[in-house]
C-alpha cells in the first residue's frame, strides 16, 4: 500500500518525519522495558543528535540499512545518522508504553499513561510474551498456559474502546452539524482527532472500508461505528507482533498460532540483544545490532559471560537467525509506516553537502512523495524556489512530480538557497 500524495503532504506539513513516534506496547512483564533497553542502547558517537530532550521512557533507536557509498565507490561523512561498515543506521524514537491491563480504556491502572503515550504513537509494536507464561495481568503463569493471541486480542480491544470513548463524546454534535450543512464527516472528525496521531487521510479511507456514507452520519448505527473505529485504528495505528522469549521452548509452536492468525509476527528475544549490545558496549564481543552472529573480542571475558553467549548462540542465531529487536525496528517504519531512505547532496559529482562531507545525511520519507515534497522535507526554502532535482547517479533532471525512490541520491536545484 502507498500513501496518496495529500496524505504524504499531511505528514510532511505535521512534523518531521524521522520524528515519527513508535510505541512499544503490551501488558506488564511481557519484556516491553527489555526491549526498549535493547533498542536504544547503542553508544556511538554522534556530532549532531537530532533528538536532544529525551524523557526517561523515550529514547532513540537505529533503522538498520545498506548504506549507498560502497555501491557509488566513495568513503562517507555520515552528519545526521551513522555509517558502521556499510550499514547506515537512521535515527528514530521510541516510548516505552506503560504495561496495558484489562479496562485500560477506562481508566484502570495507569491506563490514562498508557492512552496517552499511545495517543502519540505513529506505529505501535506489541510485544507478547510467546513462551505463554504471563497470565492476562501480567503475573507469571506456568510457560505454554497462556495464549498470546488472547493478548492479541485484548489489546486491540481495548484501543478500539478508547478510541470508541473519544468518538462518543463529540458524535451527535458533529454528526447533526455535518446533515445539517450537507457536508462531509471527514474534516471535523480529523480536527476532532488530529490529537491521537490520527490524520484526514486515515478518517477518509477508515469511512471507505467501513463502507459508511460520510455525508449522513446520523444513520451509522453502533456497529457500524465499531467498525469505523477498528478500521481507523488498524490505519492510525498500524501493529506489529514481536513475539518475544523465543529463548524459551514454549514459543515455537505461539509464533506459529499467531502467523495463522494472519498478524504480523517478528520473533523476538529481547533479553538476547540486551545482553548482546551490553556485551558489545563493553567491547567484550564485536555484534552490529540486528546480525545473525558475534565475535568474542577480549580475553576478559568471564566463563559464566561465555556460558550467556553460547546459550544464545544455540538457542537464538541457530534456530531464528536474528534476537528480532532489529527486525521488529525496521519492519515498523518500513513495512508498517512505508518509510524509503533518501540521500540528498549538493554536489552531484562528489555526492557531498557544502562541507564537503561525503552522504552526509539521509532522509526517512513517505513512499509516494514527490520530490519537490522532498525538496521541503530538508528545508521550506529549498521546497518554495524548486526548479528541479538531480538523480547523481546518472545525472538525470526529476520533475517536481518525481516520487523519489528508496536509496535515490538527488541533488535539489532550486531558485533559493539554504539559509
Ligand atoms: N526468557 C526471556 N525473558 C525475558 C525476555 N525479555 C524480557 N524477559 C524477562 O521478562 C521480565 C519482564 O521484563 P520487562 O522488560 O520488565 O517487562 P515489561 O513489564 O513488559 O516492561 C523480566 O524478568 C525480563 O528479564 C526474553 O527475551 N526472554
Ligand atoms: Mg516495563
Amino acid at each position: 500500500m502507498c500513501c496518496n500524495v495529500e496524505a504524504v503532504q499531511l505528514i510532511l506539513e505535521g512534523s518531521e518525519v524521522s520524528a515519527m513516534l513508535t510505541g512499544v506496547v503490551g501488558k506488564p512483564n511481557v519484556g516491553k522495558s527489555t526491549f526498549f533497553n535493547a533498542a536504544t542502547l547503542l553508544h556511538v558517537p554522534m556530532e549532531n543528535r537530532p533528538f536532544t530532550t529525551i524523557k526517561p521512557n523515550r529514547g532513540i533507536a537505529y533503522l538498520r540499512t545498506t548504506c549507498v557509498h560502497p555501491e557509488l565507490g566513495v568513503l562517507d561523512n555520515p552528519n545526521n545518522s551513522l555509517c558502521l561498515k556499510g550499514t547506515r543506521l537512521i535515527p528514530v524514537e521510541l516510548i516505552d508504553c506503560a504495561g496495558l491491563v484489562p479496562d485500560s480504556w477506562q481508566g484502570r491502572g495507569l491506563g490514562n499513561y498508557f492512552l496517552d503515550e499511545v495517543r502519540k504513537a505513529d506505529a505501535l509494536i506489541h510485544v507478547v510474551d510467546a513462551a505463554g507464561a504471563t497470565d492476562e495481568e501480567g503475573r507469571q503463569c506456568p510457560p505454554g498456559t497462556r495464549d498470546p493471541l488472547d493478548d492479541v486480542q485484548f489489546l486491540d480491544r481495548e484501543i478500539s474502546m478508547w478510541l470508541n470513548q473519544i468518538l462518543q463524546k463529540d458524535w451527535r454534535r458533529i454528526a447533526q452539524t455535518v446533515e445539517l450543512s450537507h457536508t462531509s464527516l471527514i474534516e471535523p472528525l480529523a480536527d476532532r482527532l488530529s490529537g491521537l496521531a490520527i490524520r484526514k487521510d486515515h478518517v477518509a479511507q477508515a469511512v471507505e472500508e467501513a463502507d459508511l456514507d460520510p455525508k449522513k452520519p446520523m444513520r451509522w448505527g453502533e456497529d457500524d461505528i465499531l467498525r469505523f473505529v477498528h478500521r481507523l485504528r488498524h490505519l492510525s495505528k498500524p501493529m506489529l507482533i514481536a513475539a518475544n522469549k523465543i529463548d524459551l521452548p514454549t514459543a515455537e509452536m505461539n509464533i506459529d498460532r499467531l502467523r495463522d492468525a494472519g498478524l504480523t509476527v517478528i520473533p523476538c528475544s529481547a533479553e538476547s540483544e540486551l545482553v548482546l549490545r551490553r556485551a558489545a558496549e563493553r567491547k567484550l564481543i564485536d555484534y552490529t545490532p540486528g546480525n545473525q552472529e558475534f565475535q568474542i573480542m577480549s580475553e576478559e571475558i568471564t566463563s559464566d559471560q561465555r556460558r550467556a553467549l553460547t546459550i544464545i548462540r544455540d538457542r537464538i542465531f541457530s534456530s531464528w537467525g536474528t534476537t528480532g529487536v532489529q527486525d521488529a525496528i525496521n519492519a515498523a517504519y518500513f513495512d508498517l509506516l512505508h518509510m524509503i531512505t533518501v540521500y540528498p547532496v549538493e554536489n552531484a559529482e562528489k555526492y557531498s553537502d557544502h562541507a564537503g562531507r561525503v552522504l552526509p545525511d539521509v532522509y526517512l520519507a513517505p513512499k509516494g512523495t514527490t520530490a519537490r515534497q522532498f525538496a521541503y522535507r530538508i528545508h521550506g526554502d529549498l521546497g518554495e524556489g524548486f526548479i528541479y532535482a538531480l538523480d547523481a547517479r546518472t545525472k538525470m533532471r526529476l520533475g517536481e512530480e518525481y516520487p523519489v525512490k528508496n536509496r535515490d541520491v538527488i541533488k535539489i536545484v532550486s531558485a533559493r538557497g539554504r539559509k
